[in-house]
C-alpha cells in the first residue's frame, strides 16, 4: 500500500504534508507482517545496529547511544495554548513558539532514511474503548518496537474508516544523513538540547523529536495512551491511568479484576505477575503499565490494557522476583541496551545469577563478568534503564481475557509507593473521595541512593497517581477530574481503593533481608487476599484515623516466614505521630502547589483526617 491509497483524506493529508517537511527519501505504509517485521529487523542488523541473539530464538539486542538511554523528563512538553492548563507539574512551551522551533527541526529531517507509516490500535481492535493512531517516523527499531507493543499495520485500516478518530504522532530521530552517509552501527539521535518529546492537548497530537529510545519514541505508550489519553479522558468522561490490572482468583475460583498505580521502580510489572504464595490463590496479568477504564452499561468500571507488549525495565528481573517476565521474553523479544554474553544471551544485574567469561556491555566494550550478578554504580554491564520488548501474549499467566473488547470490571485500585516509615502495610479509603486523597499524596520516599543532596534524604518525593510526567494537562484539575468521575457513579459500583506499602523499613532489625519488614513479591498476595474480601465486604477490617485496615488475624499468614511475622503487628499500626508529620507535609508542600486547582473535596479529607489524628 502507498500514501496515495489511504482512503482517510485526514490521515492521507497529514502524511503528505509531513512528507513534504520532513523530506525523506522514500516512504514505507507498514502492513504489520512477519515478513516487515523480519526485513526491518535484517536492515537493522545489516546497519550494525542489532545483534541476533544466538541463545534465544527469534530475540535481537540493541544498544542505544549513551546520550539516549531514557525518557527525558526536562525535554518534554505539554504545550497547551495557556501554561496554566499545563500546570505546575508540566513542562511548558508556547504551542506556537513550540511549533516554529520543531518545524525548523523537522525541516529535511529525514534525509538519507525512509519515513514509515504506522497505523496502530491502542486497545483491542474494534473495542469501544480502543483508540487509534497514525505514527510516523524514521527509526526502524520504533517500527519493530510498535509492532510488538501496539497492534499495528494493515489490519488498522478498517476501524479508521475515511473519516474515523485518530491522534497523529510525528516522531523523528532528528539525525538526517547527508548523501552516501550510514549511520554505522551508532544509534542515531539528536543532542539532548535539541530533544523535544512534545503534545498539543488541544489538537490530541503528539510531536517527537531527536529521541529513538523507549517512551520518547513508542509515541503509543506514554505521549498517546498517557498524556493525551488523559485530556481525551477528561473530555469525554473517563479514566486513563498509569496503572497496572491483574486478575485475582481465590481458592473458591471466585475472580476480582484489580488496577495498581505506583511510581517507577516500585515493582509494578512484578506485582502484575505476581506467583502468590498462599494456596489456591491465582494472579494473572491483563496488563503492566496503563490502564484505559470506562463506565459499562451496567454502571461499573471497565479497563483495559491499550497495549499489547511490555517494555519492562531489565535489570532485577529475576526467577524469584518475575518469573513470568522472563519466560514472555524467550522470545520474539527485543532487548534494548542489555549486556551480551560470549553464549549469544543477555545478561543484567540482578538476573540471579553471575555471568561467565566475557561480556560486551551496553556500551559496547567487552570486560570480564564479575564473580557475582552485581556492578559497583556507574560501572553496569547492562544500563539500568535497559529493556526488554515482548509480545504480551507470551506471559505465561496472561489472563484469557485480556484482549476482551469490553474490558475487565474492576473491583480494586491500589496505590503504593515506597514509604519505608509511616504508612502502614496497606489500609482502605471510607470513600471515593477518600480513595482520591491516597491517590493524590502518593509518593516515594527519597533515599540516600536516589539523591545526591543530604538534605533531601527522608523527604517525599509525591508522585500523584504515579502519573507524574504523563499528565496531560494540570495535575489539580486531574485530581478534580476524578471527584467528578466517582460523583456521577453509581457509588456502590465503584472499585474500592486501597494504599499498600511493602516498603517499610527497619535497618537494625538483623533477622530482615535488606532491613525490609515485609518480604514482598508473592507474599503481595496475602494483602491481595485481604484486599479481595473486603471488596465483598467482609467483616474483617478495623475503623482506624486514617481508614480501614484488617483486623488482627484478618491478614494470612500461613507460611510465612517467622521474622515477618514478628514485623506484621508493627506495619499494620497506625503511627499517629507519623501521619501528622504526613498531613503537616501535604498541608505546606504538596497541596499549595496546585493553587485554586486543588478540589475543595481534597481539603476538607485531609481536615478531616487532621482531626481523627488528633483525637487519637
Ligand atoms: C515506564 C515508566 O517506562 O513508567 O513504564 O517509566
Ligand atoms: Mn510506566
Amino acid at each position: 500500500m502507498n500514501v496515495s491509497d489511504i482512503k482517510h483524506a485526514g490521515i492521507k493529508a497529514w502524511v503528505e504534508e509531513c512528507v513534504k517537511m520532513c523530506e525523506p527519501d522514500n516512504v514505507v505504509v507498514v502492513d504489520g507482517s512477519t515478513a516487515e517485521y523480519d526485513r526491518l529487523m535484517k536492515k537493522c542488523v545489516d546497519a550494525g545496529l542489532a545483534t541476533p541473539l544466538k541463545a534465544k530464538e527469534n530475540c535481537f539486542l540493541f544498544r542505544s547511544l549513551p546520550s539516549d538511554v531514557a525518557r527525558v523528563e526536562s525535554r518534554t512538553f505539554i504545550s497547551s495554548k495557556k501554561e496554566e492548563d499545563a500546570g505546575p507539574t508540566n513542562h511548558w512551551i508556547d504551542p506556537v513558539e513550540l511549533k516554529a522551533t520543531m518545524k525548523g527541526l523537522y525541516t529535511g529531517c529525514m534525509h538519507g532514511r525512509t519515513m514509515y507509516v504506522i497505523p496502530f490500535c491502542m486497545g483491542p481492535l474494534g473495542s469501544p474503548i480502543a483508540k487509534y493512531g497514525i505514527e510516523l517516523t524514521d527509526s526502524e527499531y520504533v517500527v519493530l518496537n510498535m509492532d510488538i507493543m501496539t497492534r499495528a499495520g494493515e489490519k488498522v485500516w478498517q476501524y479508521l474508516g475515511t473519516d474515523g478518530d485518530w491522534v497523529p504522532c510525528l516522531h523523528s530521530v532528528g539525525k538526517p544523513l547527508n548523501n552516501g552517509e550510514k549511520d554505522n552501527g551508532i544509534w542515531p539521535c539528536a543532542d539532548v538540547e535539541h530533544k523535544y518529546i512534545s503534545q498539543f492537548p488541544e489538537e490530541h497530537l503528539v510531536w517527537s523529536y531527536g529521541s529513538g529510545y523507549g517512551g520518547n519514541a513508542l509515541l503509543g505508550k506514554k505521549c498517546f495512551a498517557l498524556r493525551i489519553a488523559t485530556v481525551i479522558a477528561r473530555e469525554e468522561g473517563w479514566l486513563a491511568e498509569h496503572m497496572l490490572i491483574l486478575k485475582l482468583t481465590n481458592p473458591k475460583g471466585q475472580v476480582k479484576y484489580v488496577t495498581g498505580a505506583f511510581p517507577s521502580a516500585c515493582g509494578k510489572t512484578n506485582l502484575a505477575m505476581l506467583i502468590p504464595t498462599i494456596p489456591g490463590w491465582k494472579v494473572e496479568t491483563v496488563g503492566d503499565d496503563i490502564a484505559w477504564m470506562k463506565f459499562g452499561k451496567d454502571g461499573r468500571l471497565y479497563a483495559i490494557n491499550p497495549e499489547a507488549g511490555f517494555f519492562g525495565v531489565a535489570p532485577g528481573t529475576s526467577a524469584e522476583s518475575n518469573k513470568n517476565a522472563l519466560i514472555s521474553a524467550e522470545k520474539n523479544t527485543i532487548y534494548t541496551n542489555c549486556a551480551l554474553t560470549e553464549d549469544g544471551d543477555v545478561w543484567w544485574e540482578g538476573i540471579g545469577y553471575p555471568a561467565k567469561g566475557k561480556l560486551v556491555d551496553w556500551k559496547g566494550n567487552t570486560r570480564d563478568a564479575l564473580p557475582k550478578d552485581k556492578s559497583p554504580k556507574g560501572e553496569e554491564f547492562a544500563h539500568p534503564n535497559a529493556r526488554f520488548t515482548a509480545p504480551a501474549k507470551q506471559c505465561p499467566c496472561i489472563a484469557d481475557e485480556w484482549e476482551n473488547p469490553e474490558g475487565v470490571p474492576i473491583s480494586a485500585i491500589l496505590f503504593g509507593g515506597r514509604r519505608p516509615s509511616t504508612v502502614p502495610l496497606v489500609h482502605q479509603a471510607r470513600s471515593w473521595n477518600h480513595g482520591v486523597f491516597l491517590g493524590s499524596i502518593v509518593g516515594s520516599e527519597i533515599t540516600a541512593a536516589s539523591t545526591i543532596n543530604a538534605a533531601e534524604v527522608g523527604k517525599i518525593r509525591r508522585d500523584p497517581f504515579a502519573i507524574l510526567p504523563f499528565c496531560g494537562y494540570n495535575m489539580g484539575d486531574y485530581f478534580q477530574h476524578w471527584i467528578d468521575v466517582g460523583a456521577k457513579a453509581d457509588q456502590d459500583k465503584l472499585p474500592k481503593i486501597f494504599y499498600v506499602n511493602w516498603f517499610r523499613k527497619d535497618e537494625n532489625n538483623a533477622d530482615l533481608p535488606g532491613g525490609f519488614m515485609w518480604p514482598g513479591y508473592g507474599d503481595n498476595s496475602r494483602v491481595l487476599e485481604w484486599i479481595f474480601d473486603r471488596c465483598d465486604g467482609k467483616d474483617n477490617y478495623v475503623d482506624t484515623p486514617i481508614g480501614y485496615m484488617p483486623k488482627e488475624g484478618a491478614i494470612n499468614t500461613d507460611g510465612l516466614a517467622d521474622c515477618y511475622k514478628k514485623t506484621l503487628p508493627e506495619i499494620l499500626k497506625v503511627d499517629v505521630e507519623g501521619w501528622k508529620k504526613e498531613v503537616k507535609d501535604i498541608r505546606e508542600n504538596h497541596y499549595p502547589k496546585f493553587g485554586k486547582h486543588l478540589p475543595k473535596e481534597l481539603t476538607a479529607i485531609l481536615d478531616d483526617l487532621e482531626s481523627r489524628l488528633n483525637k487519637a
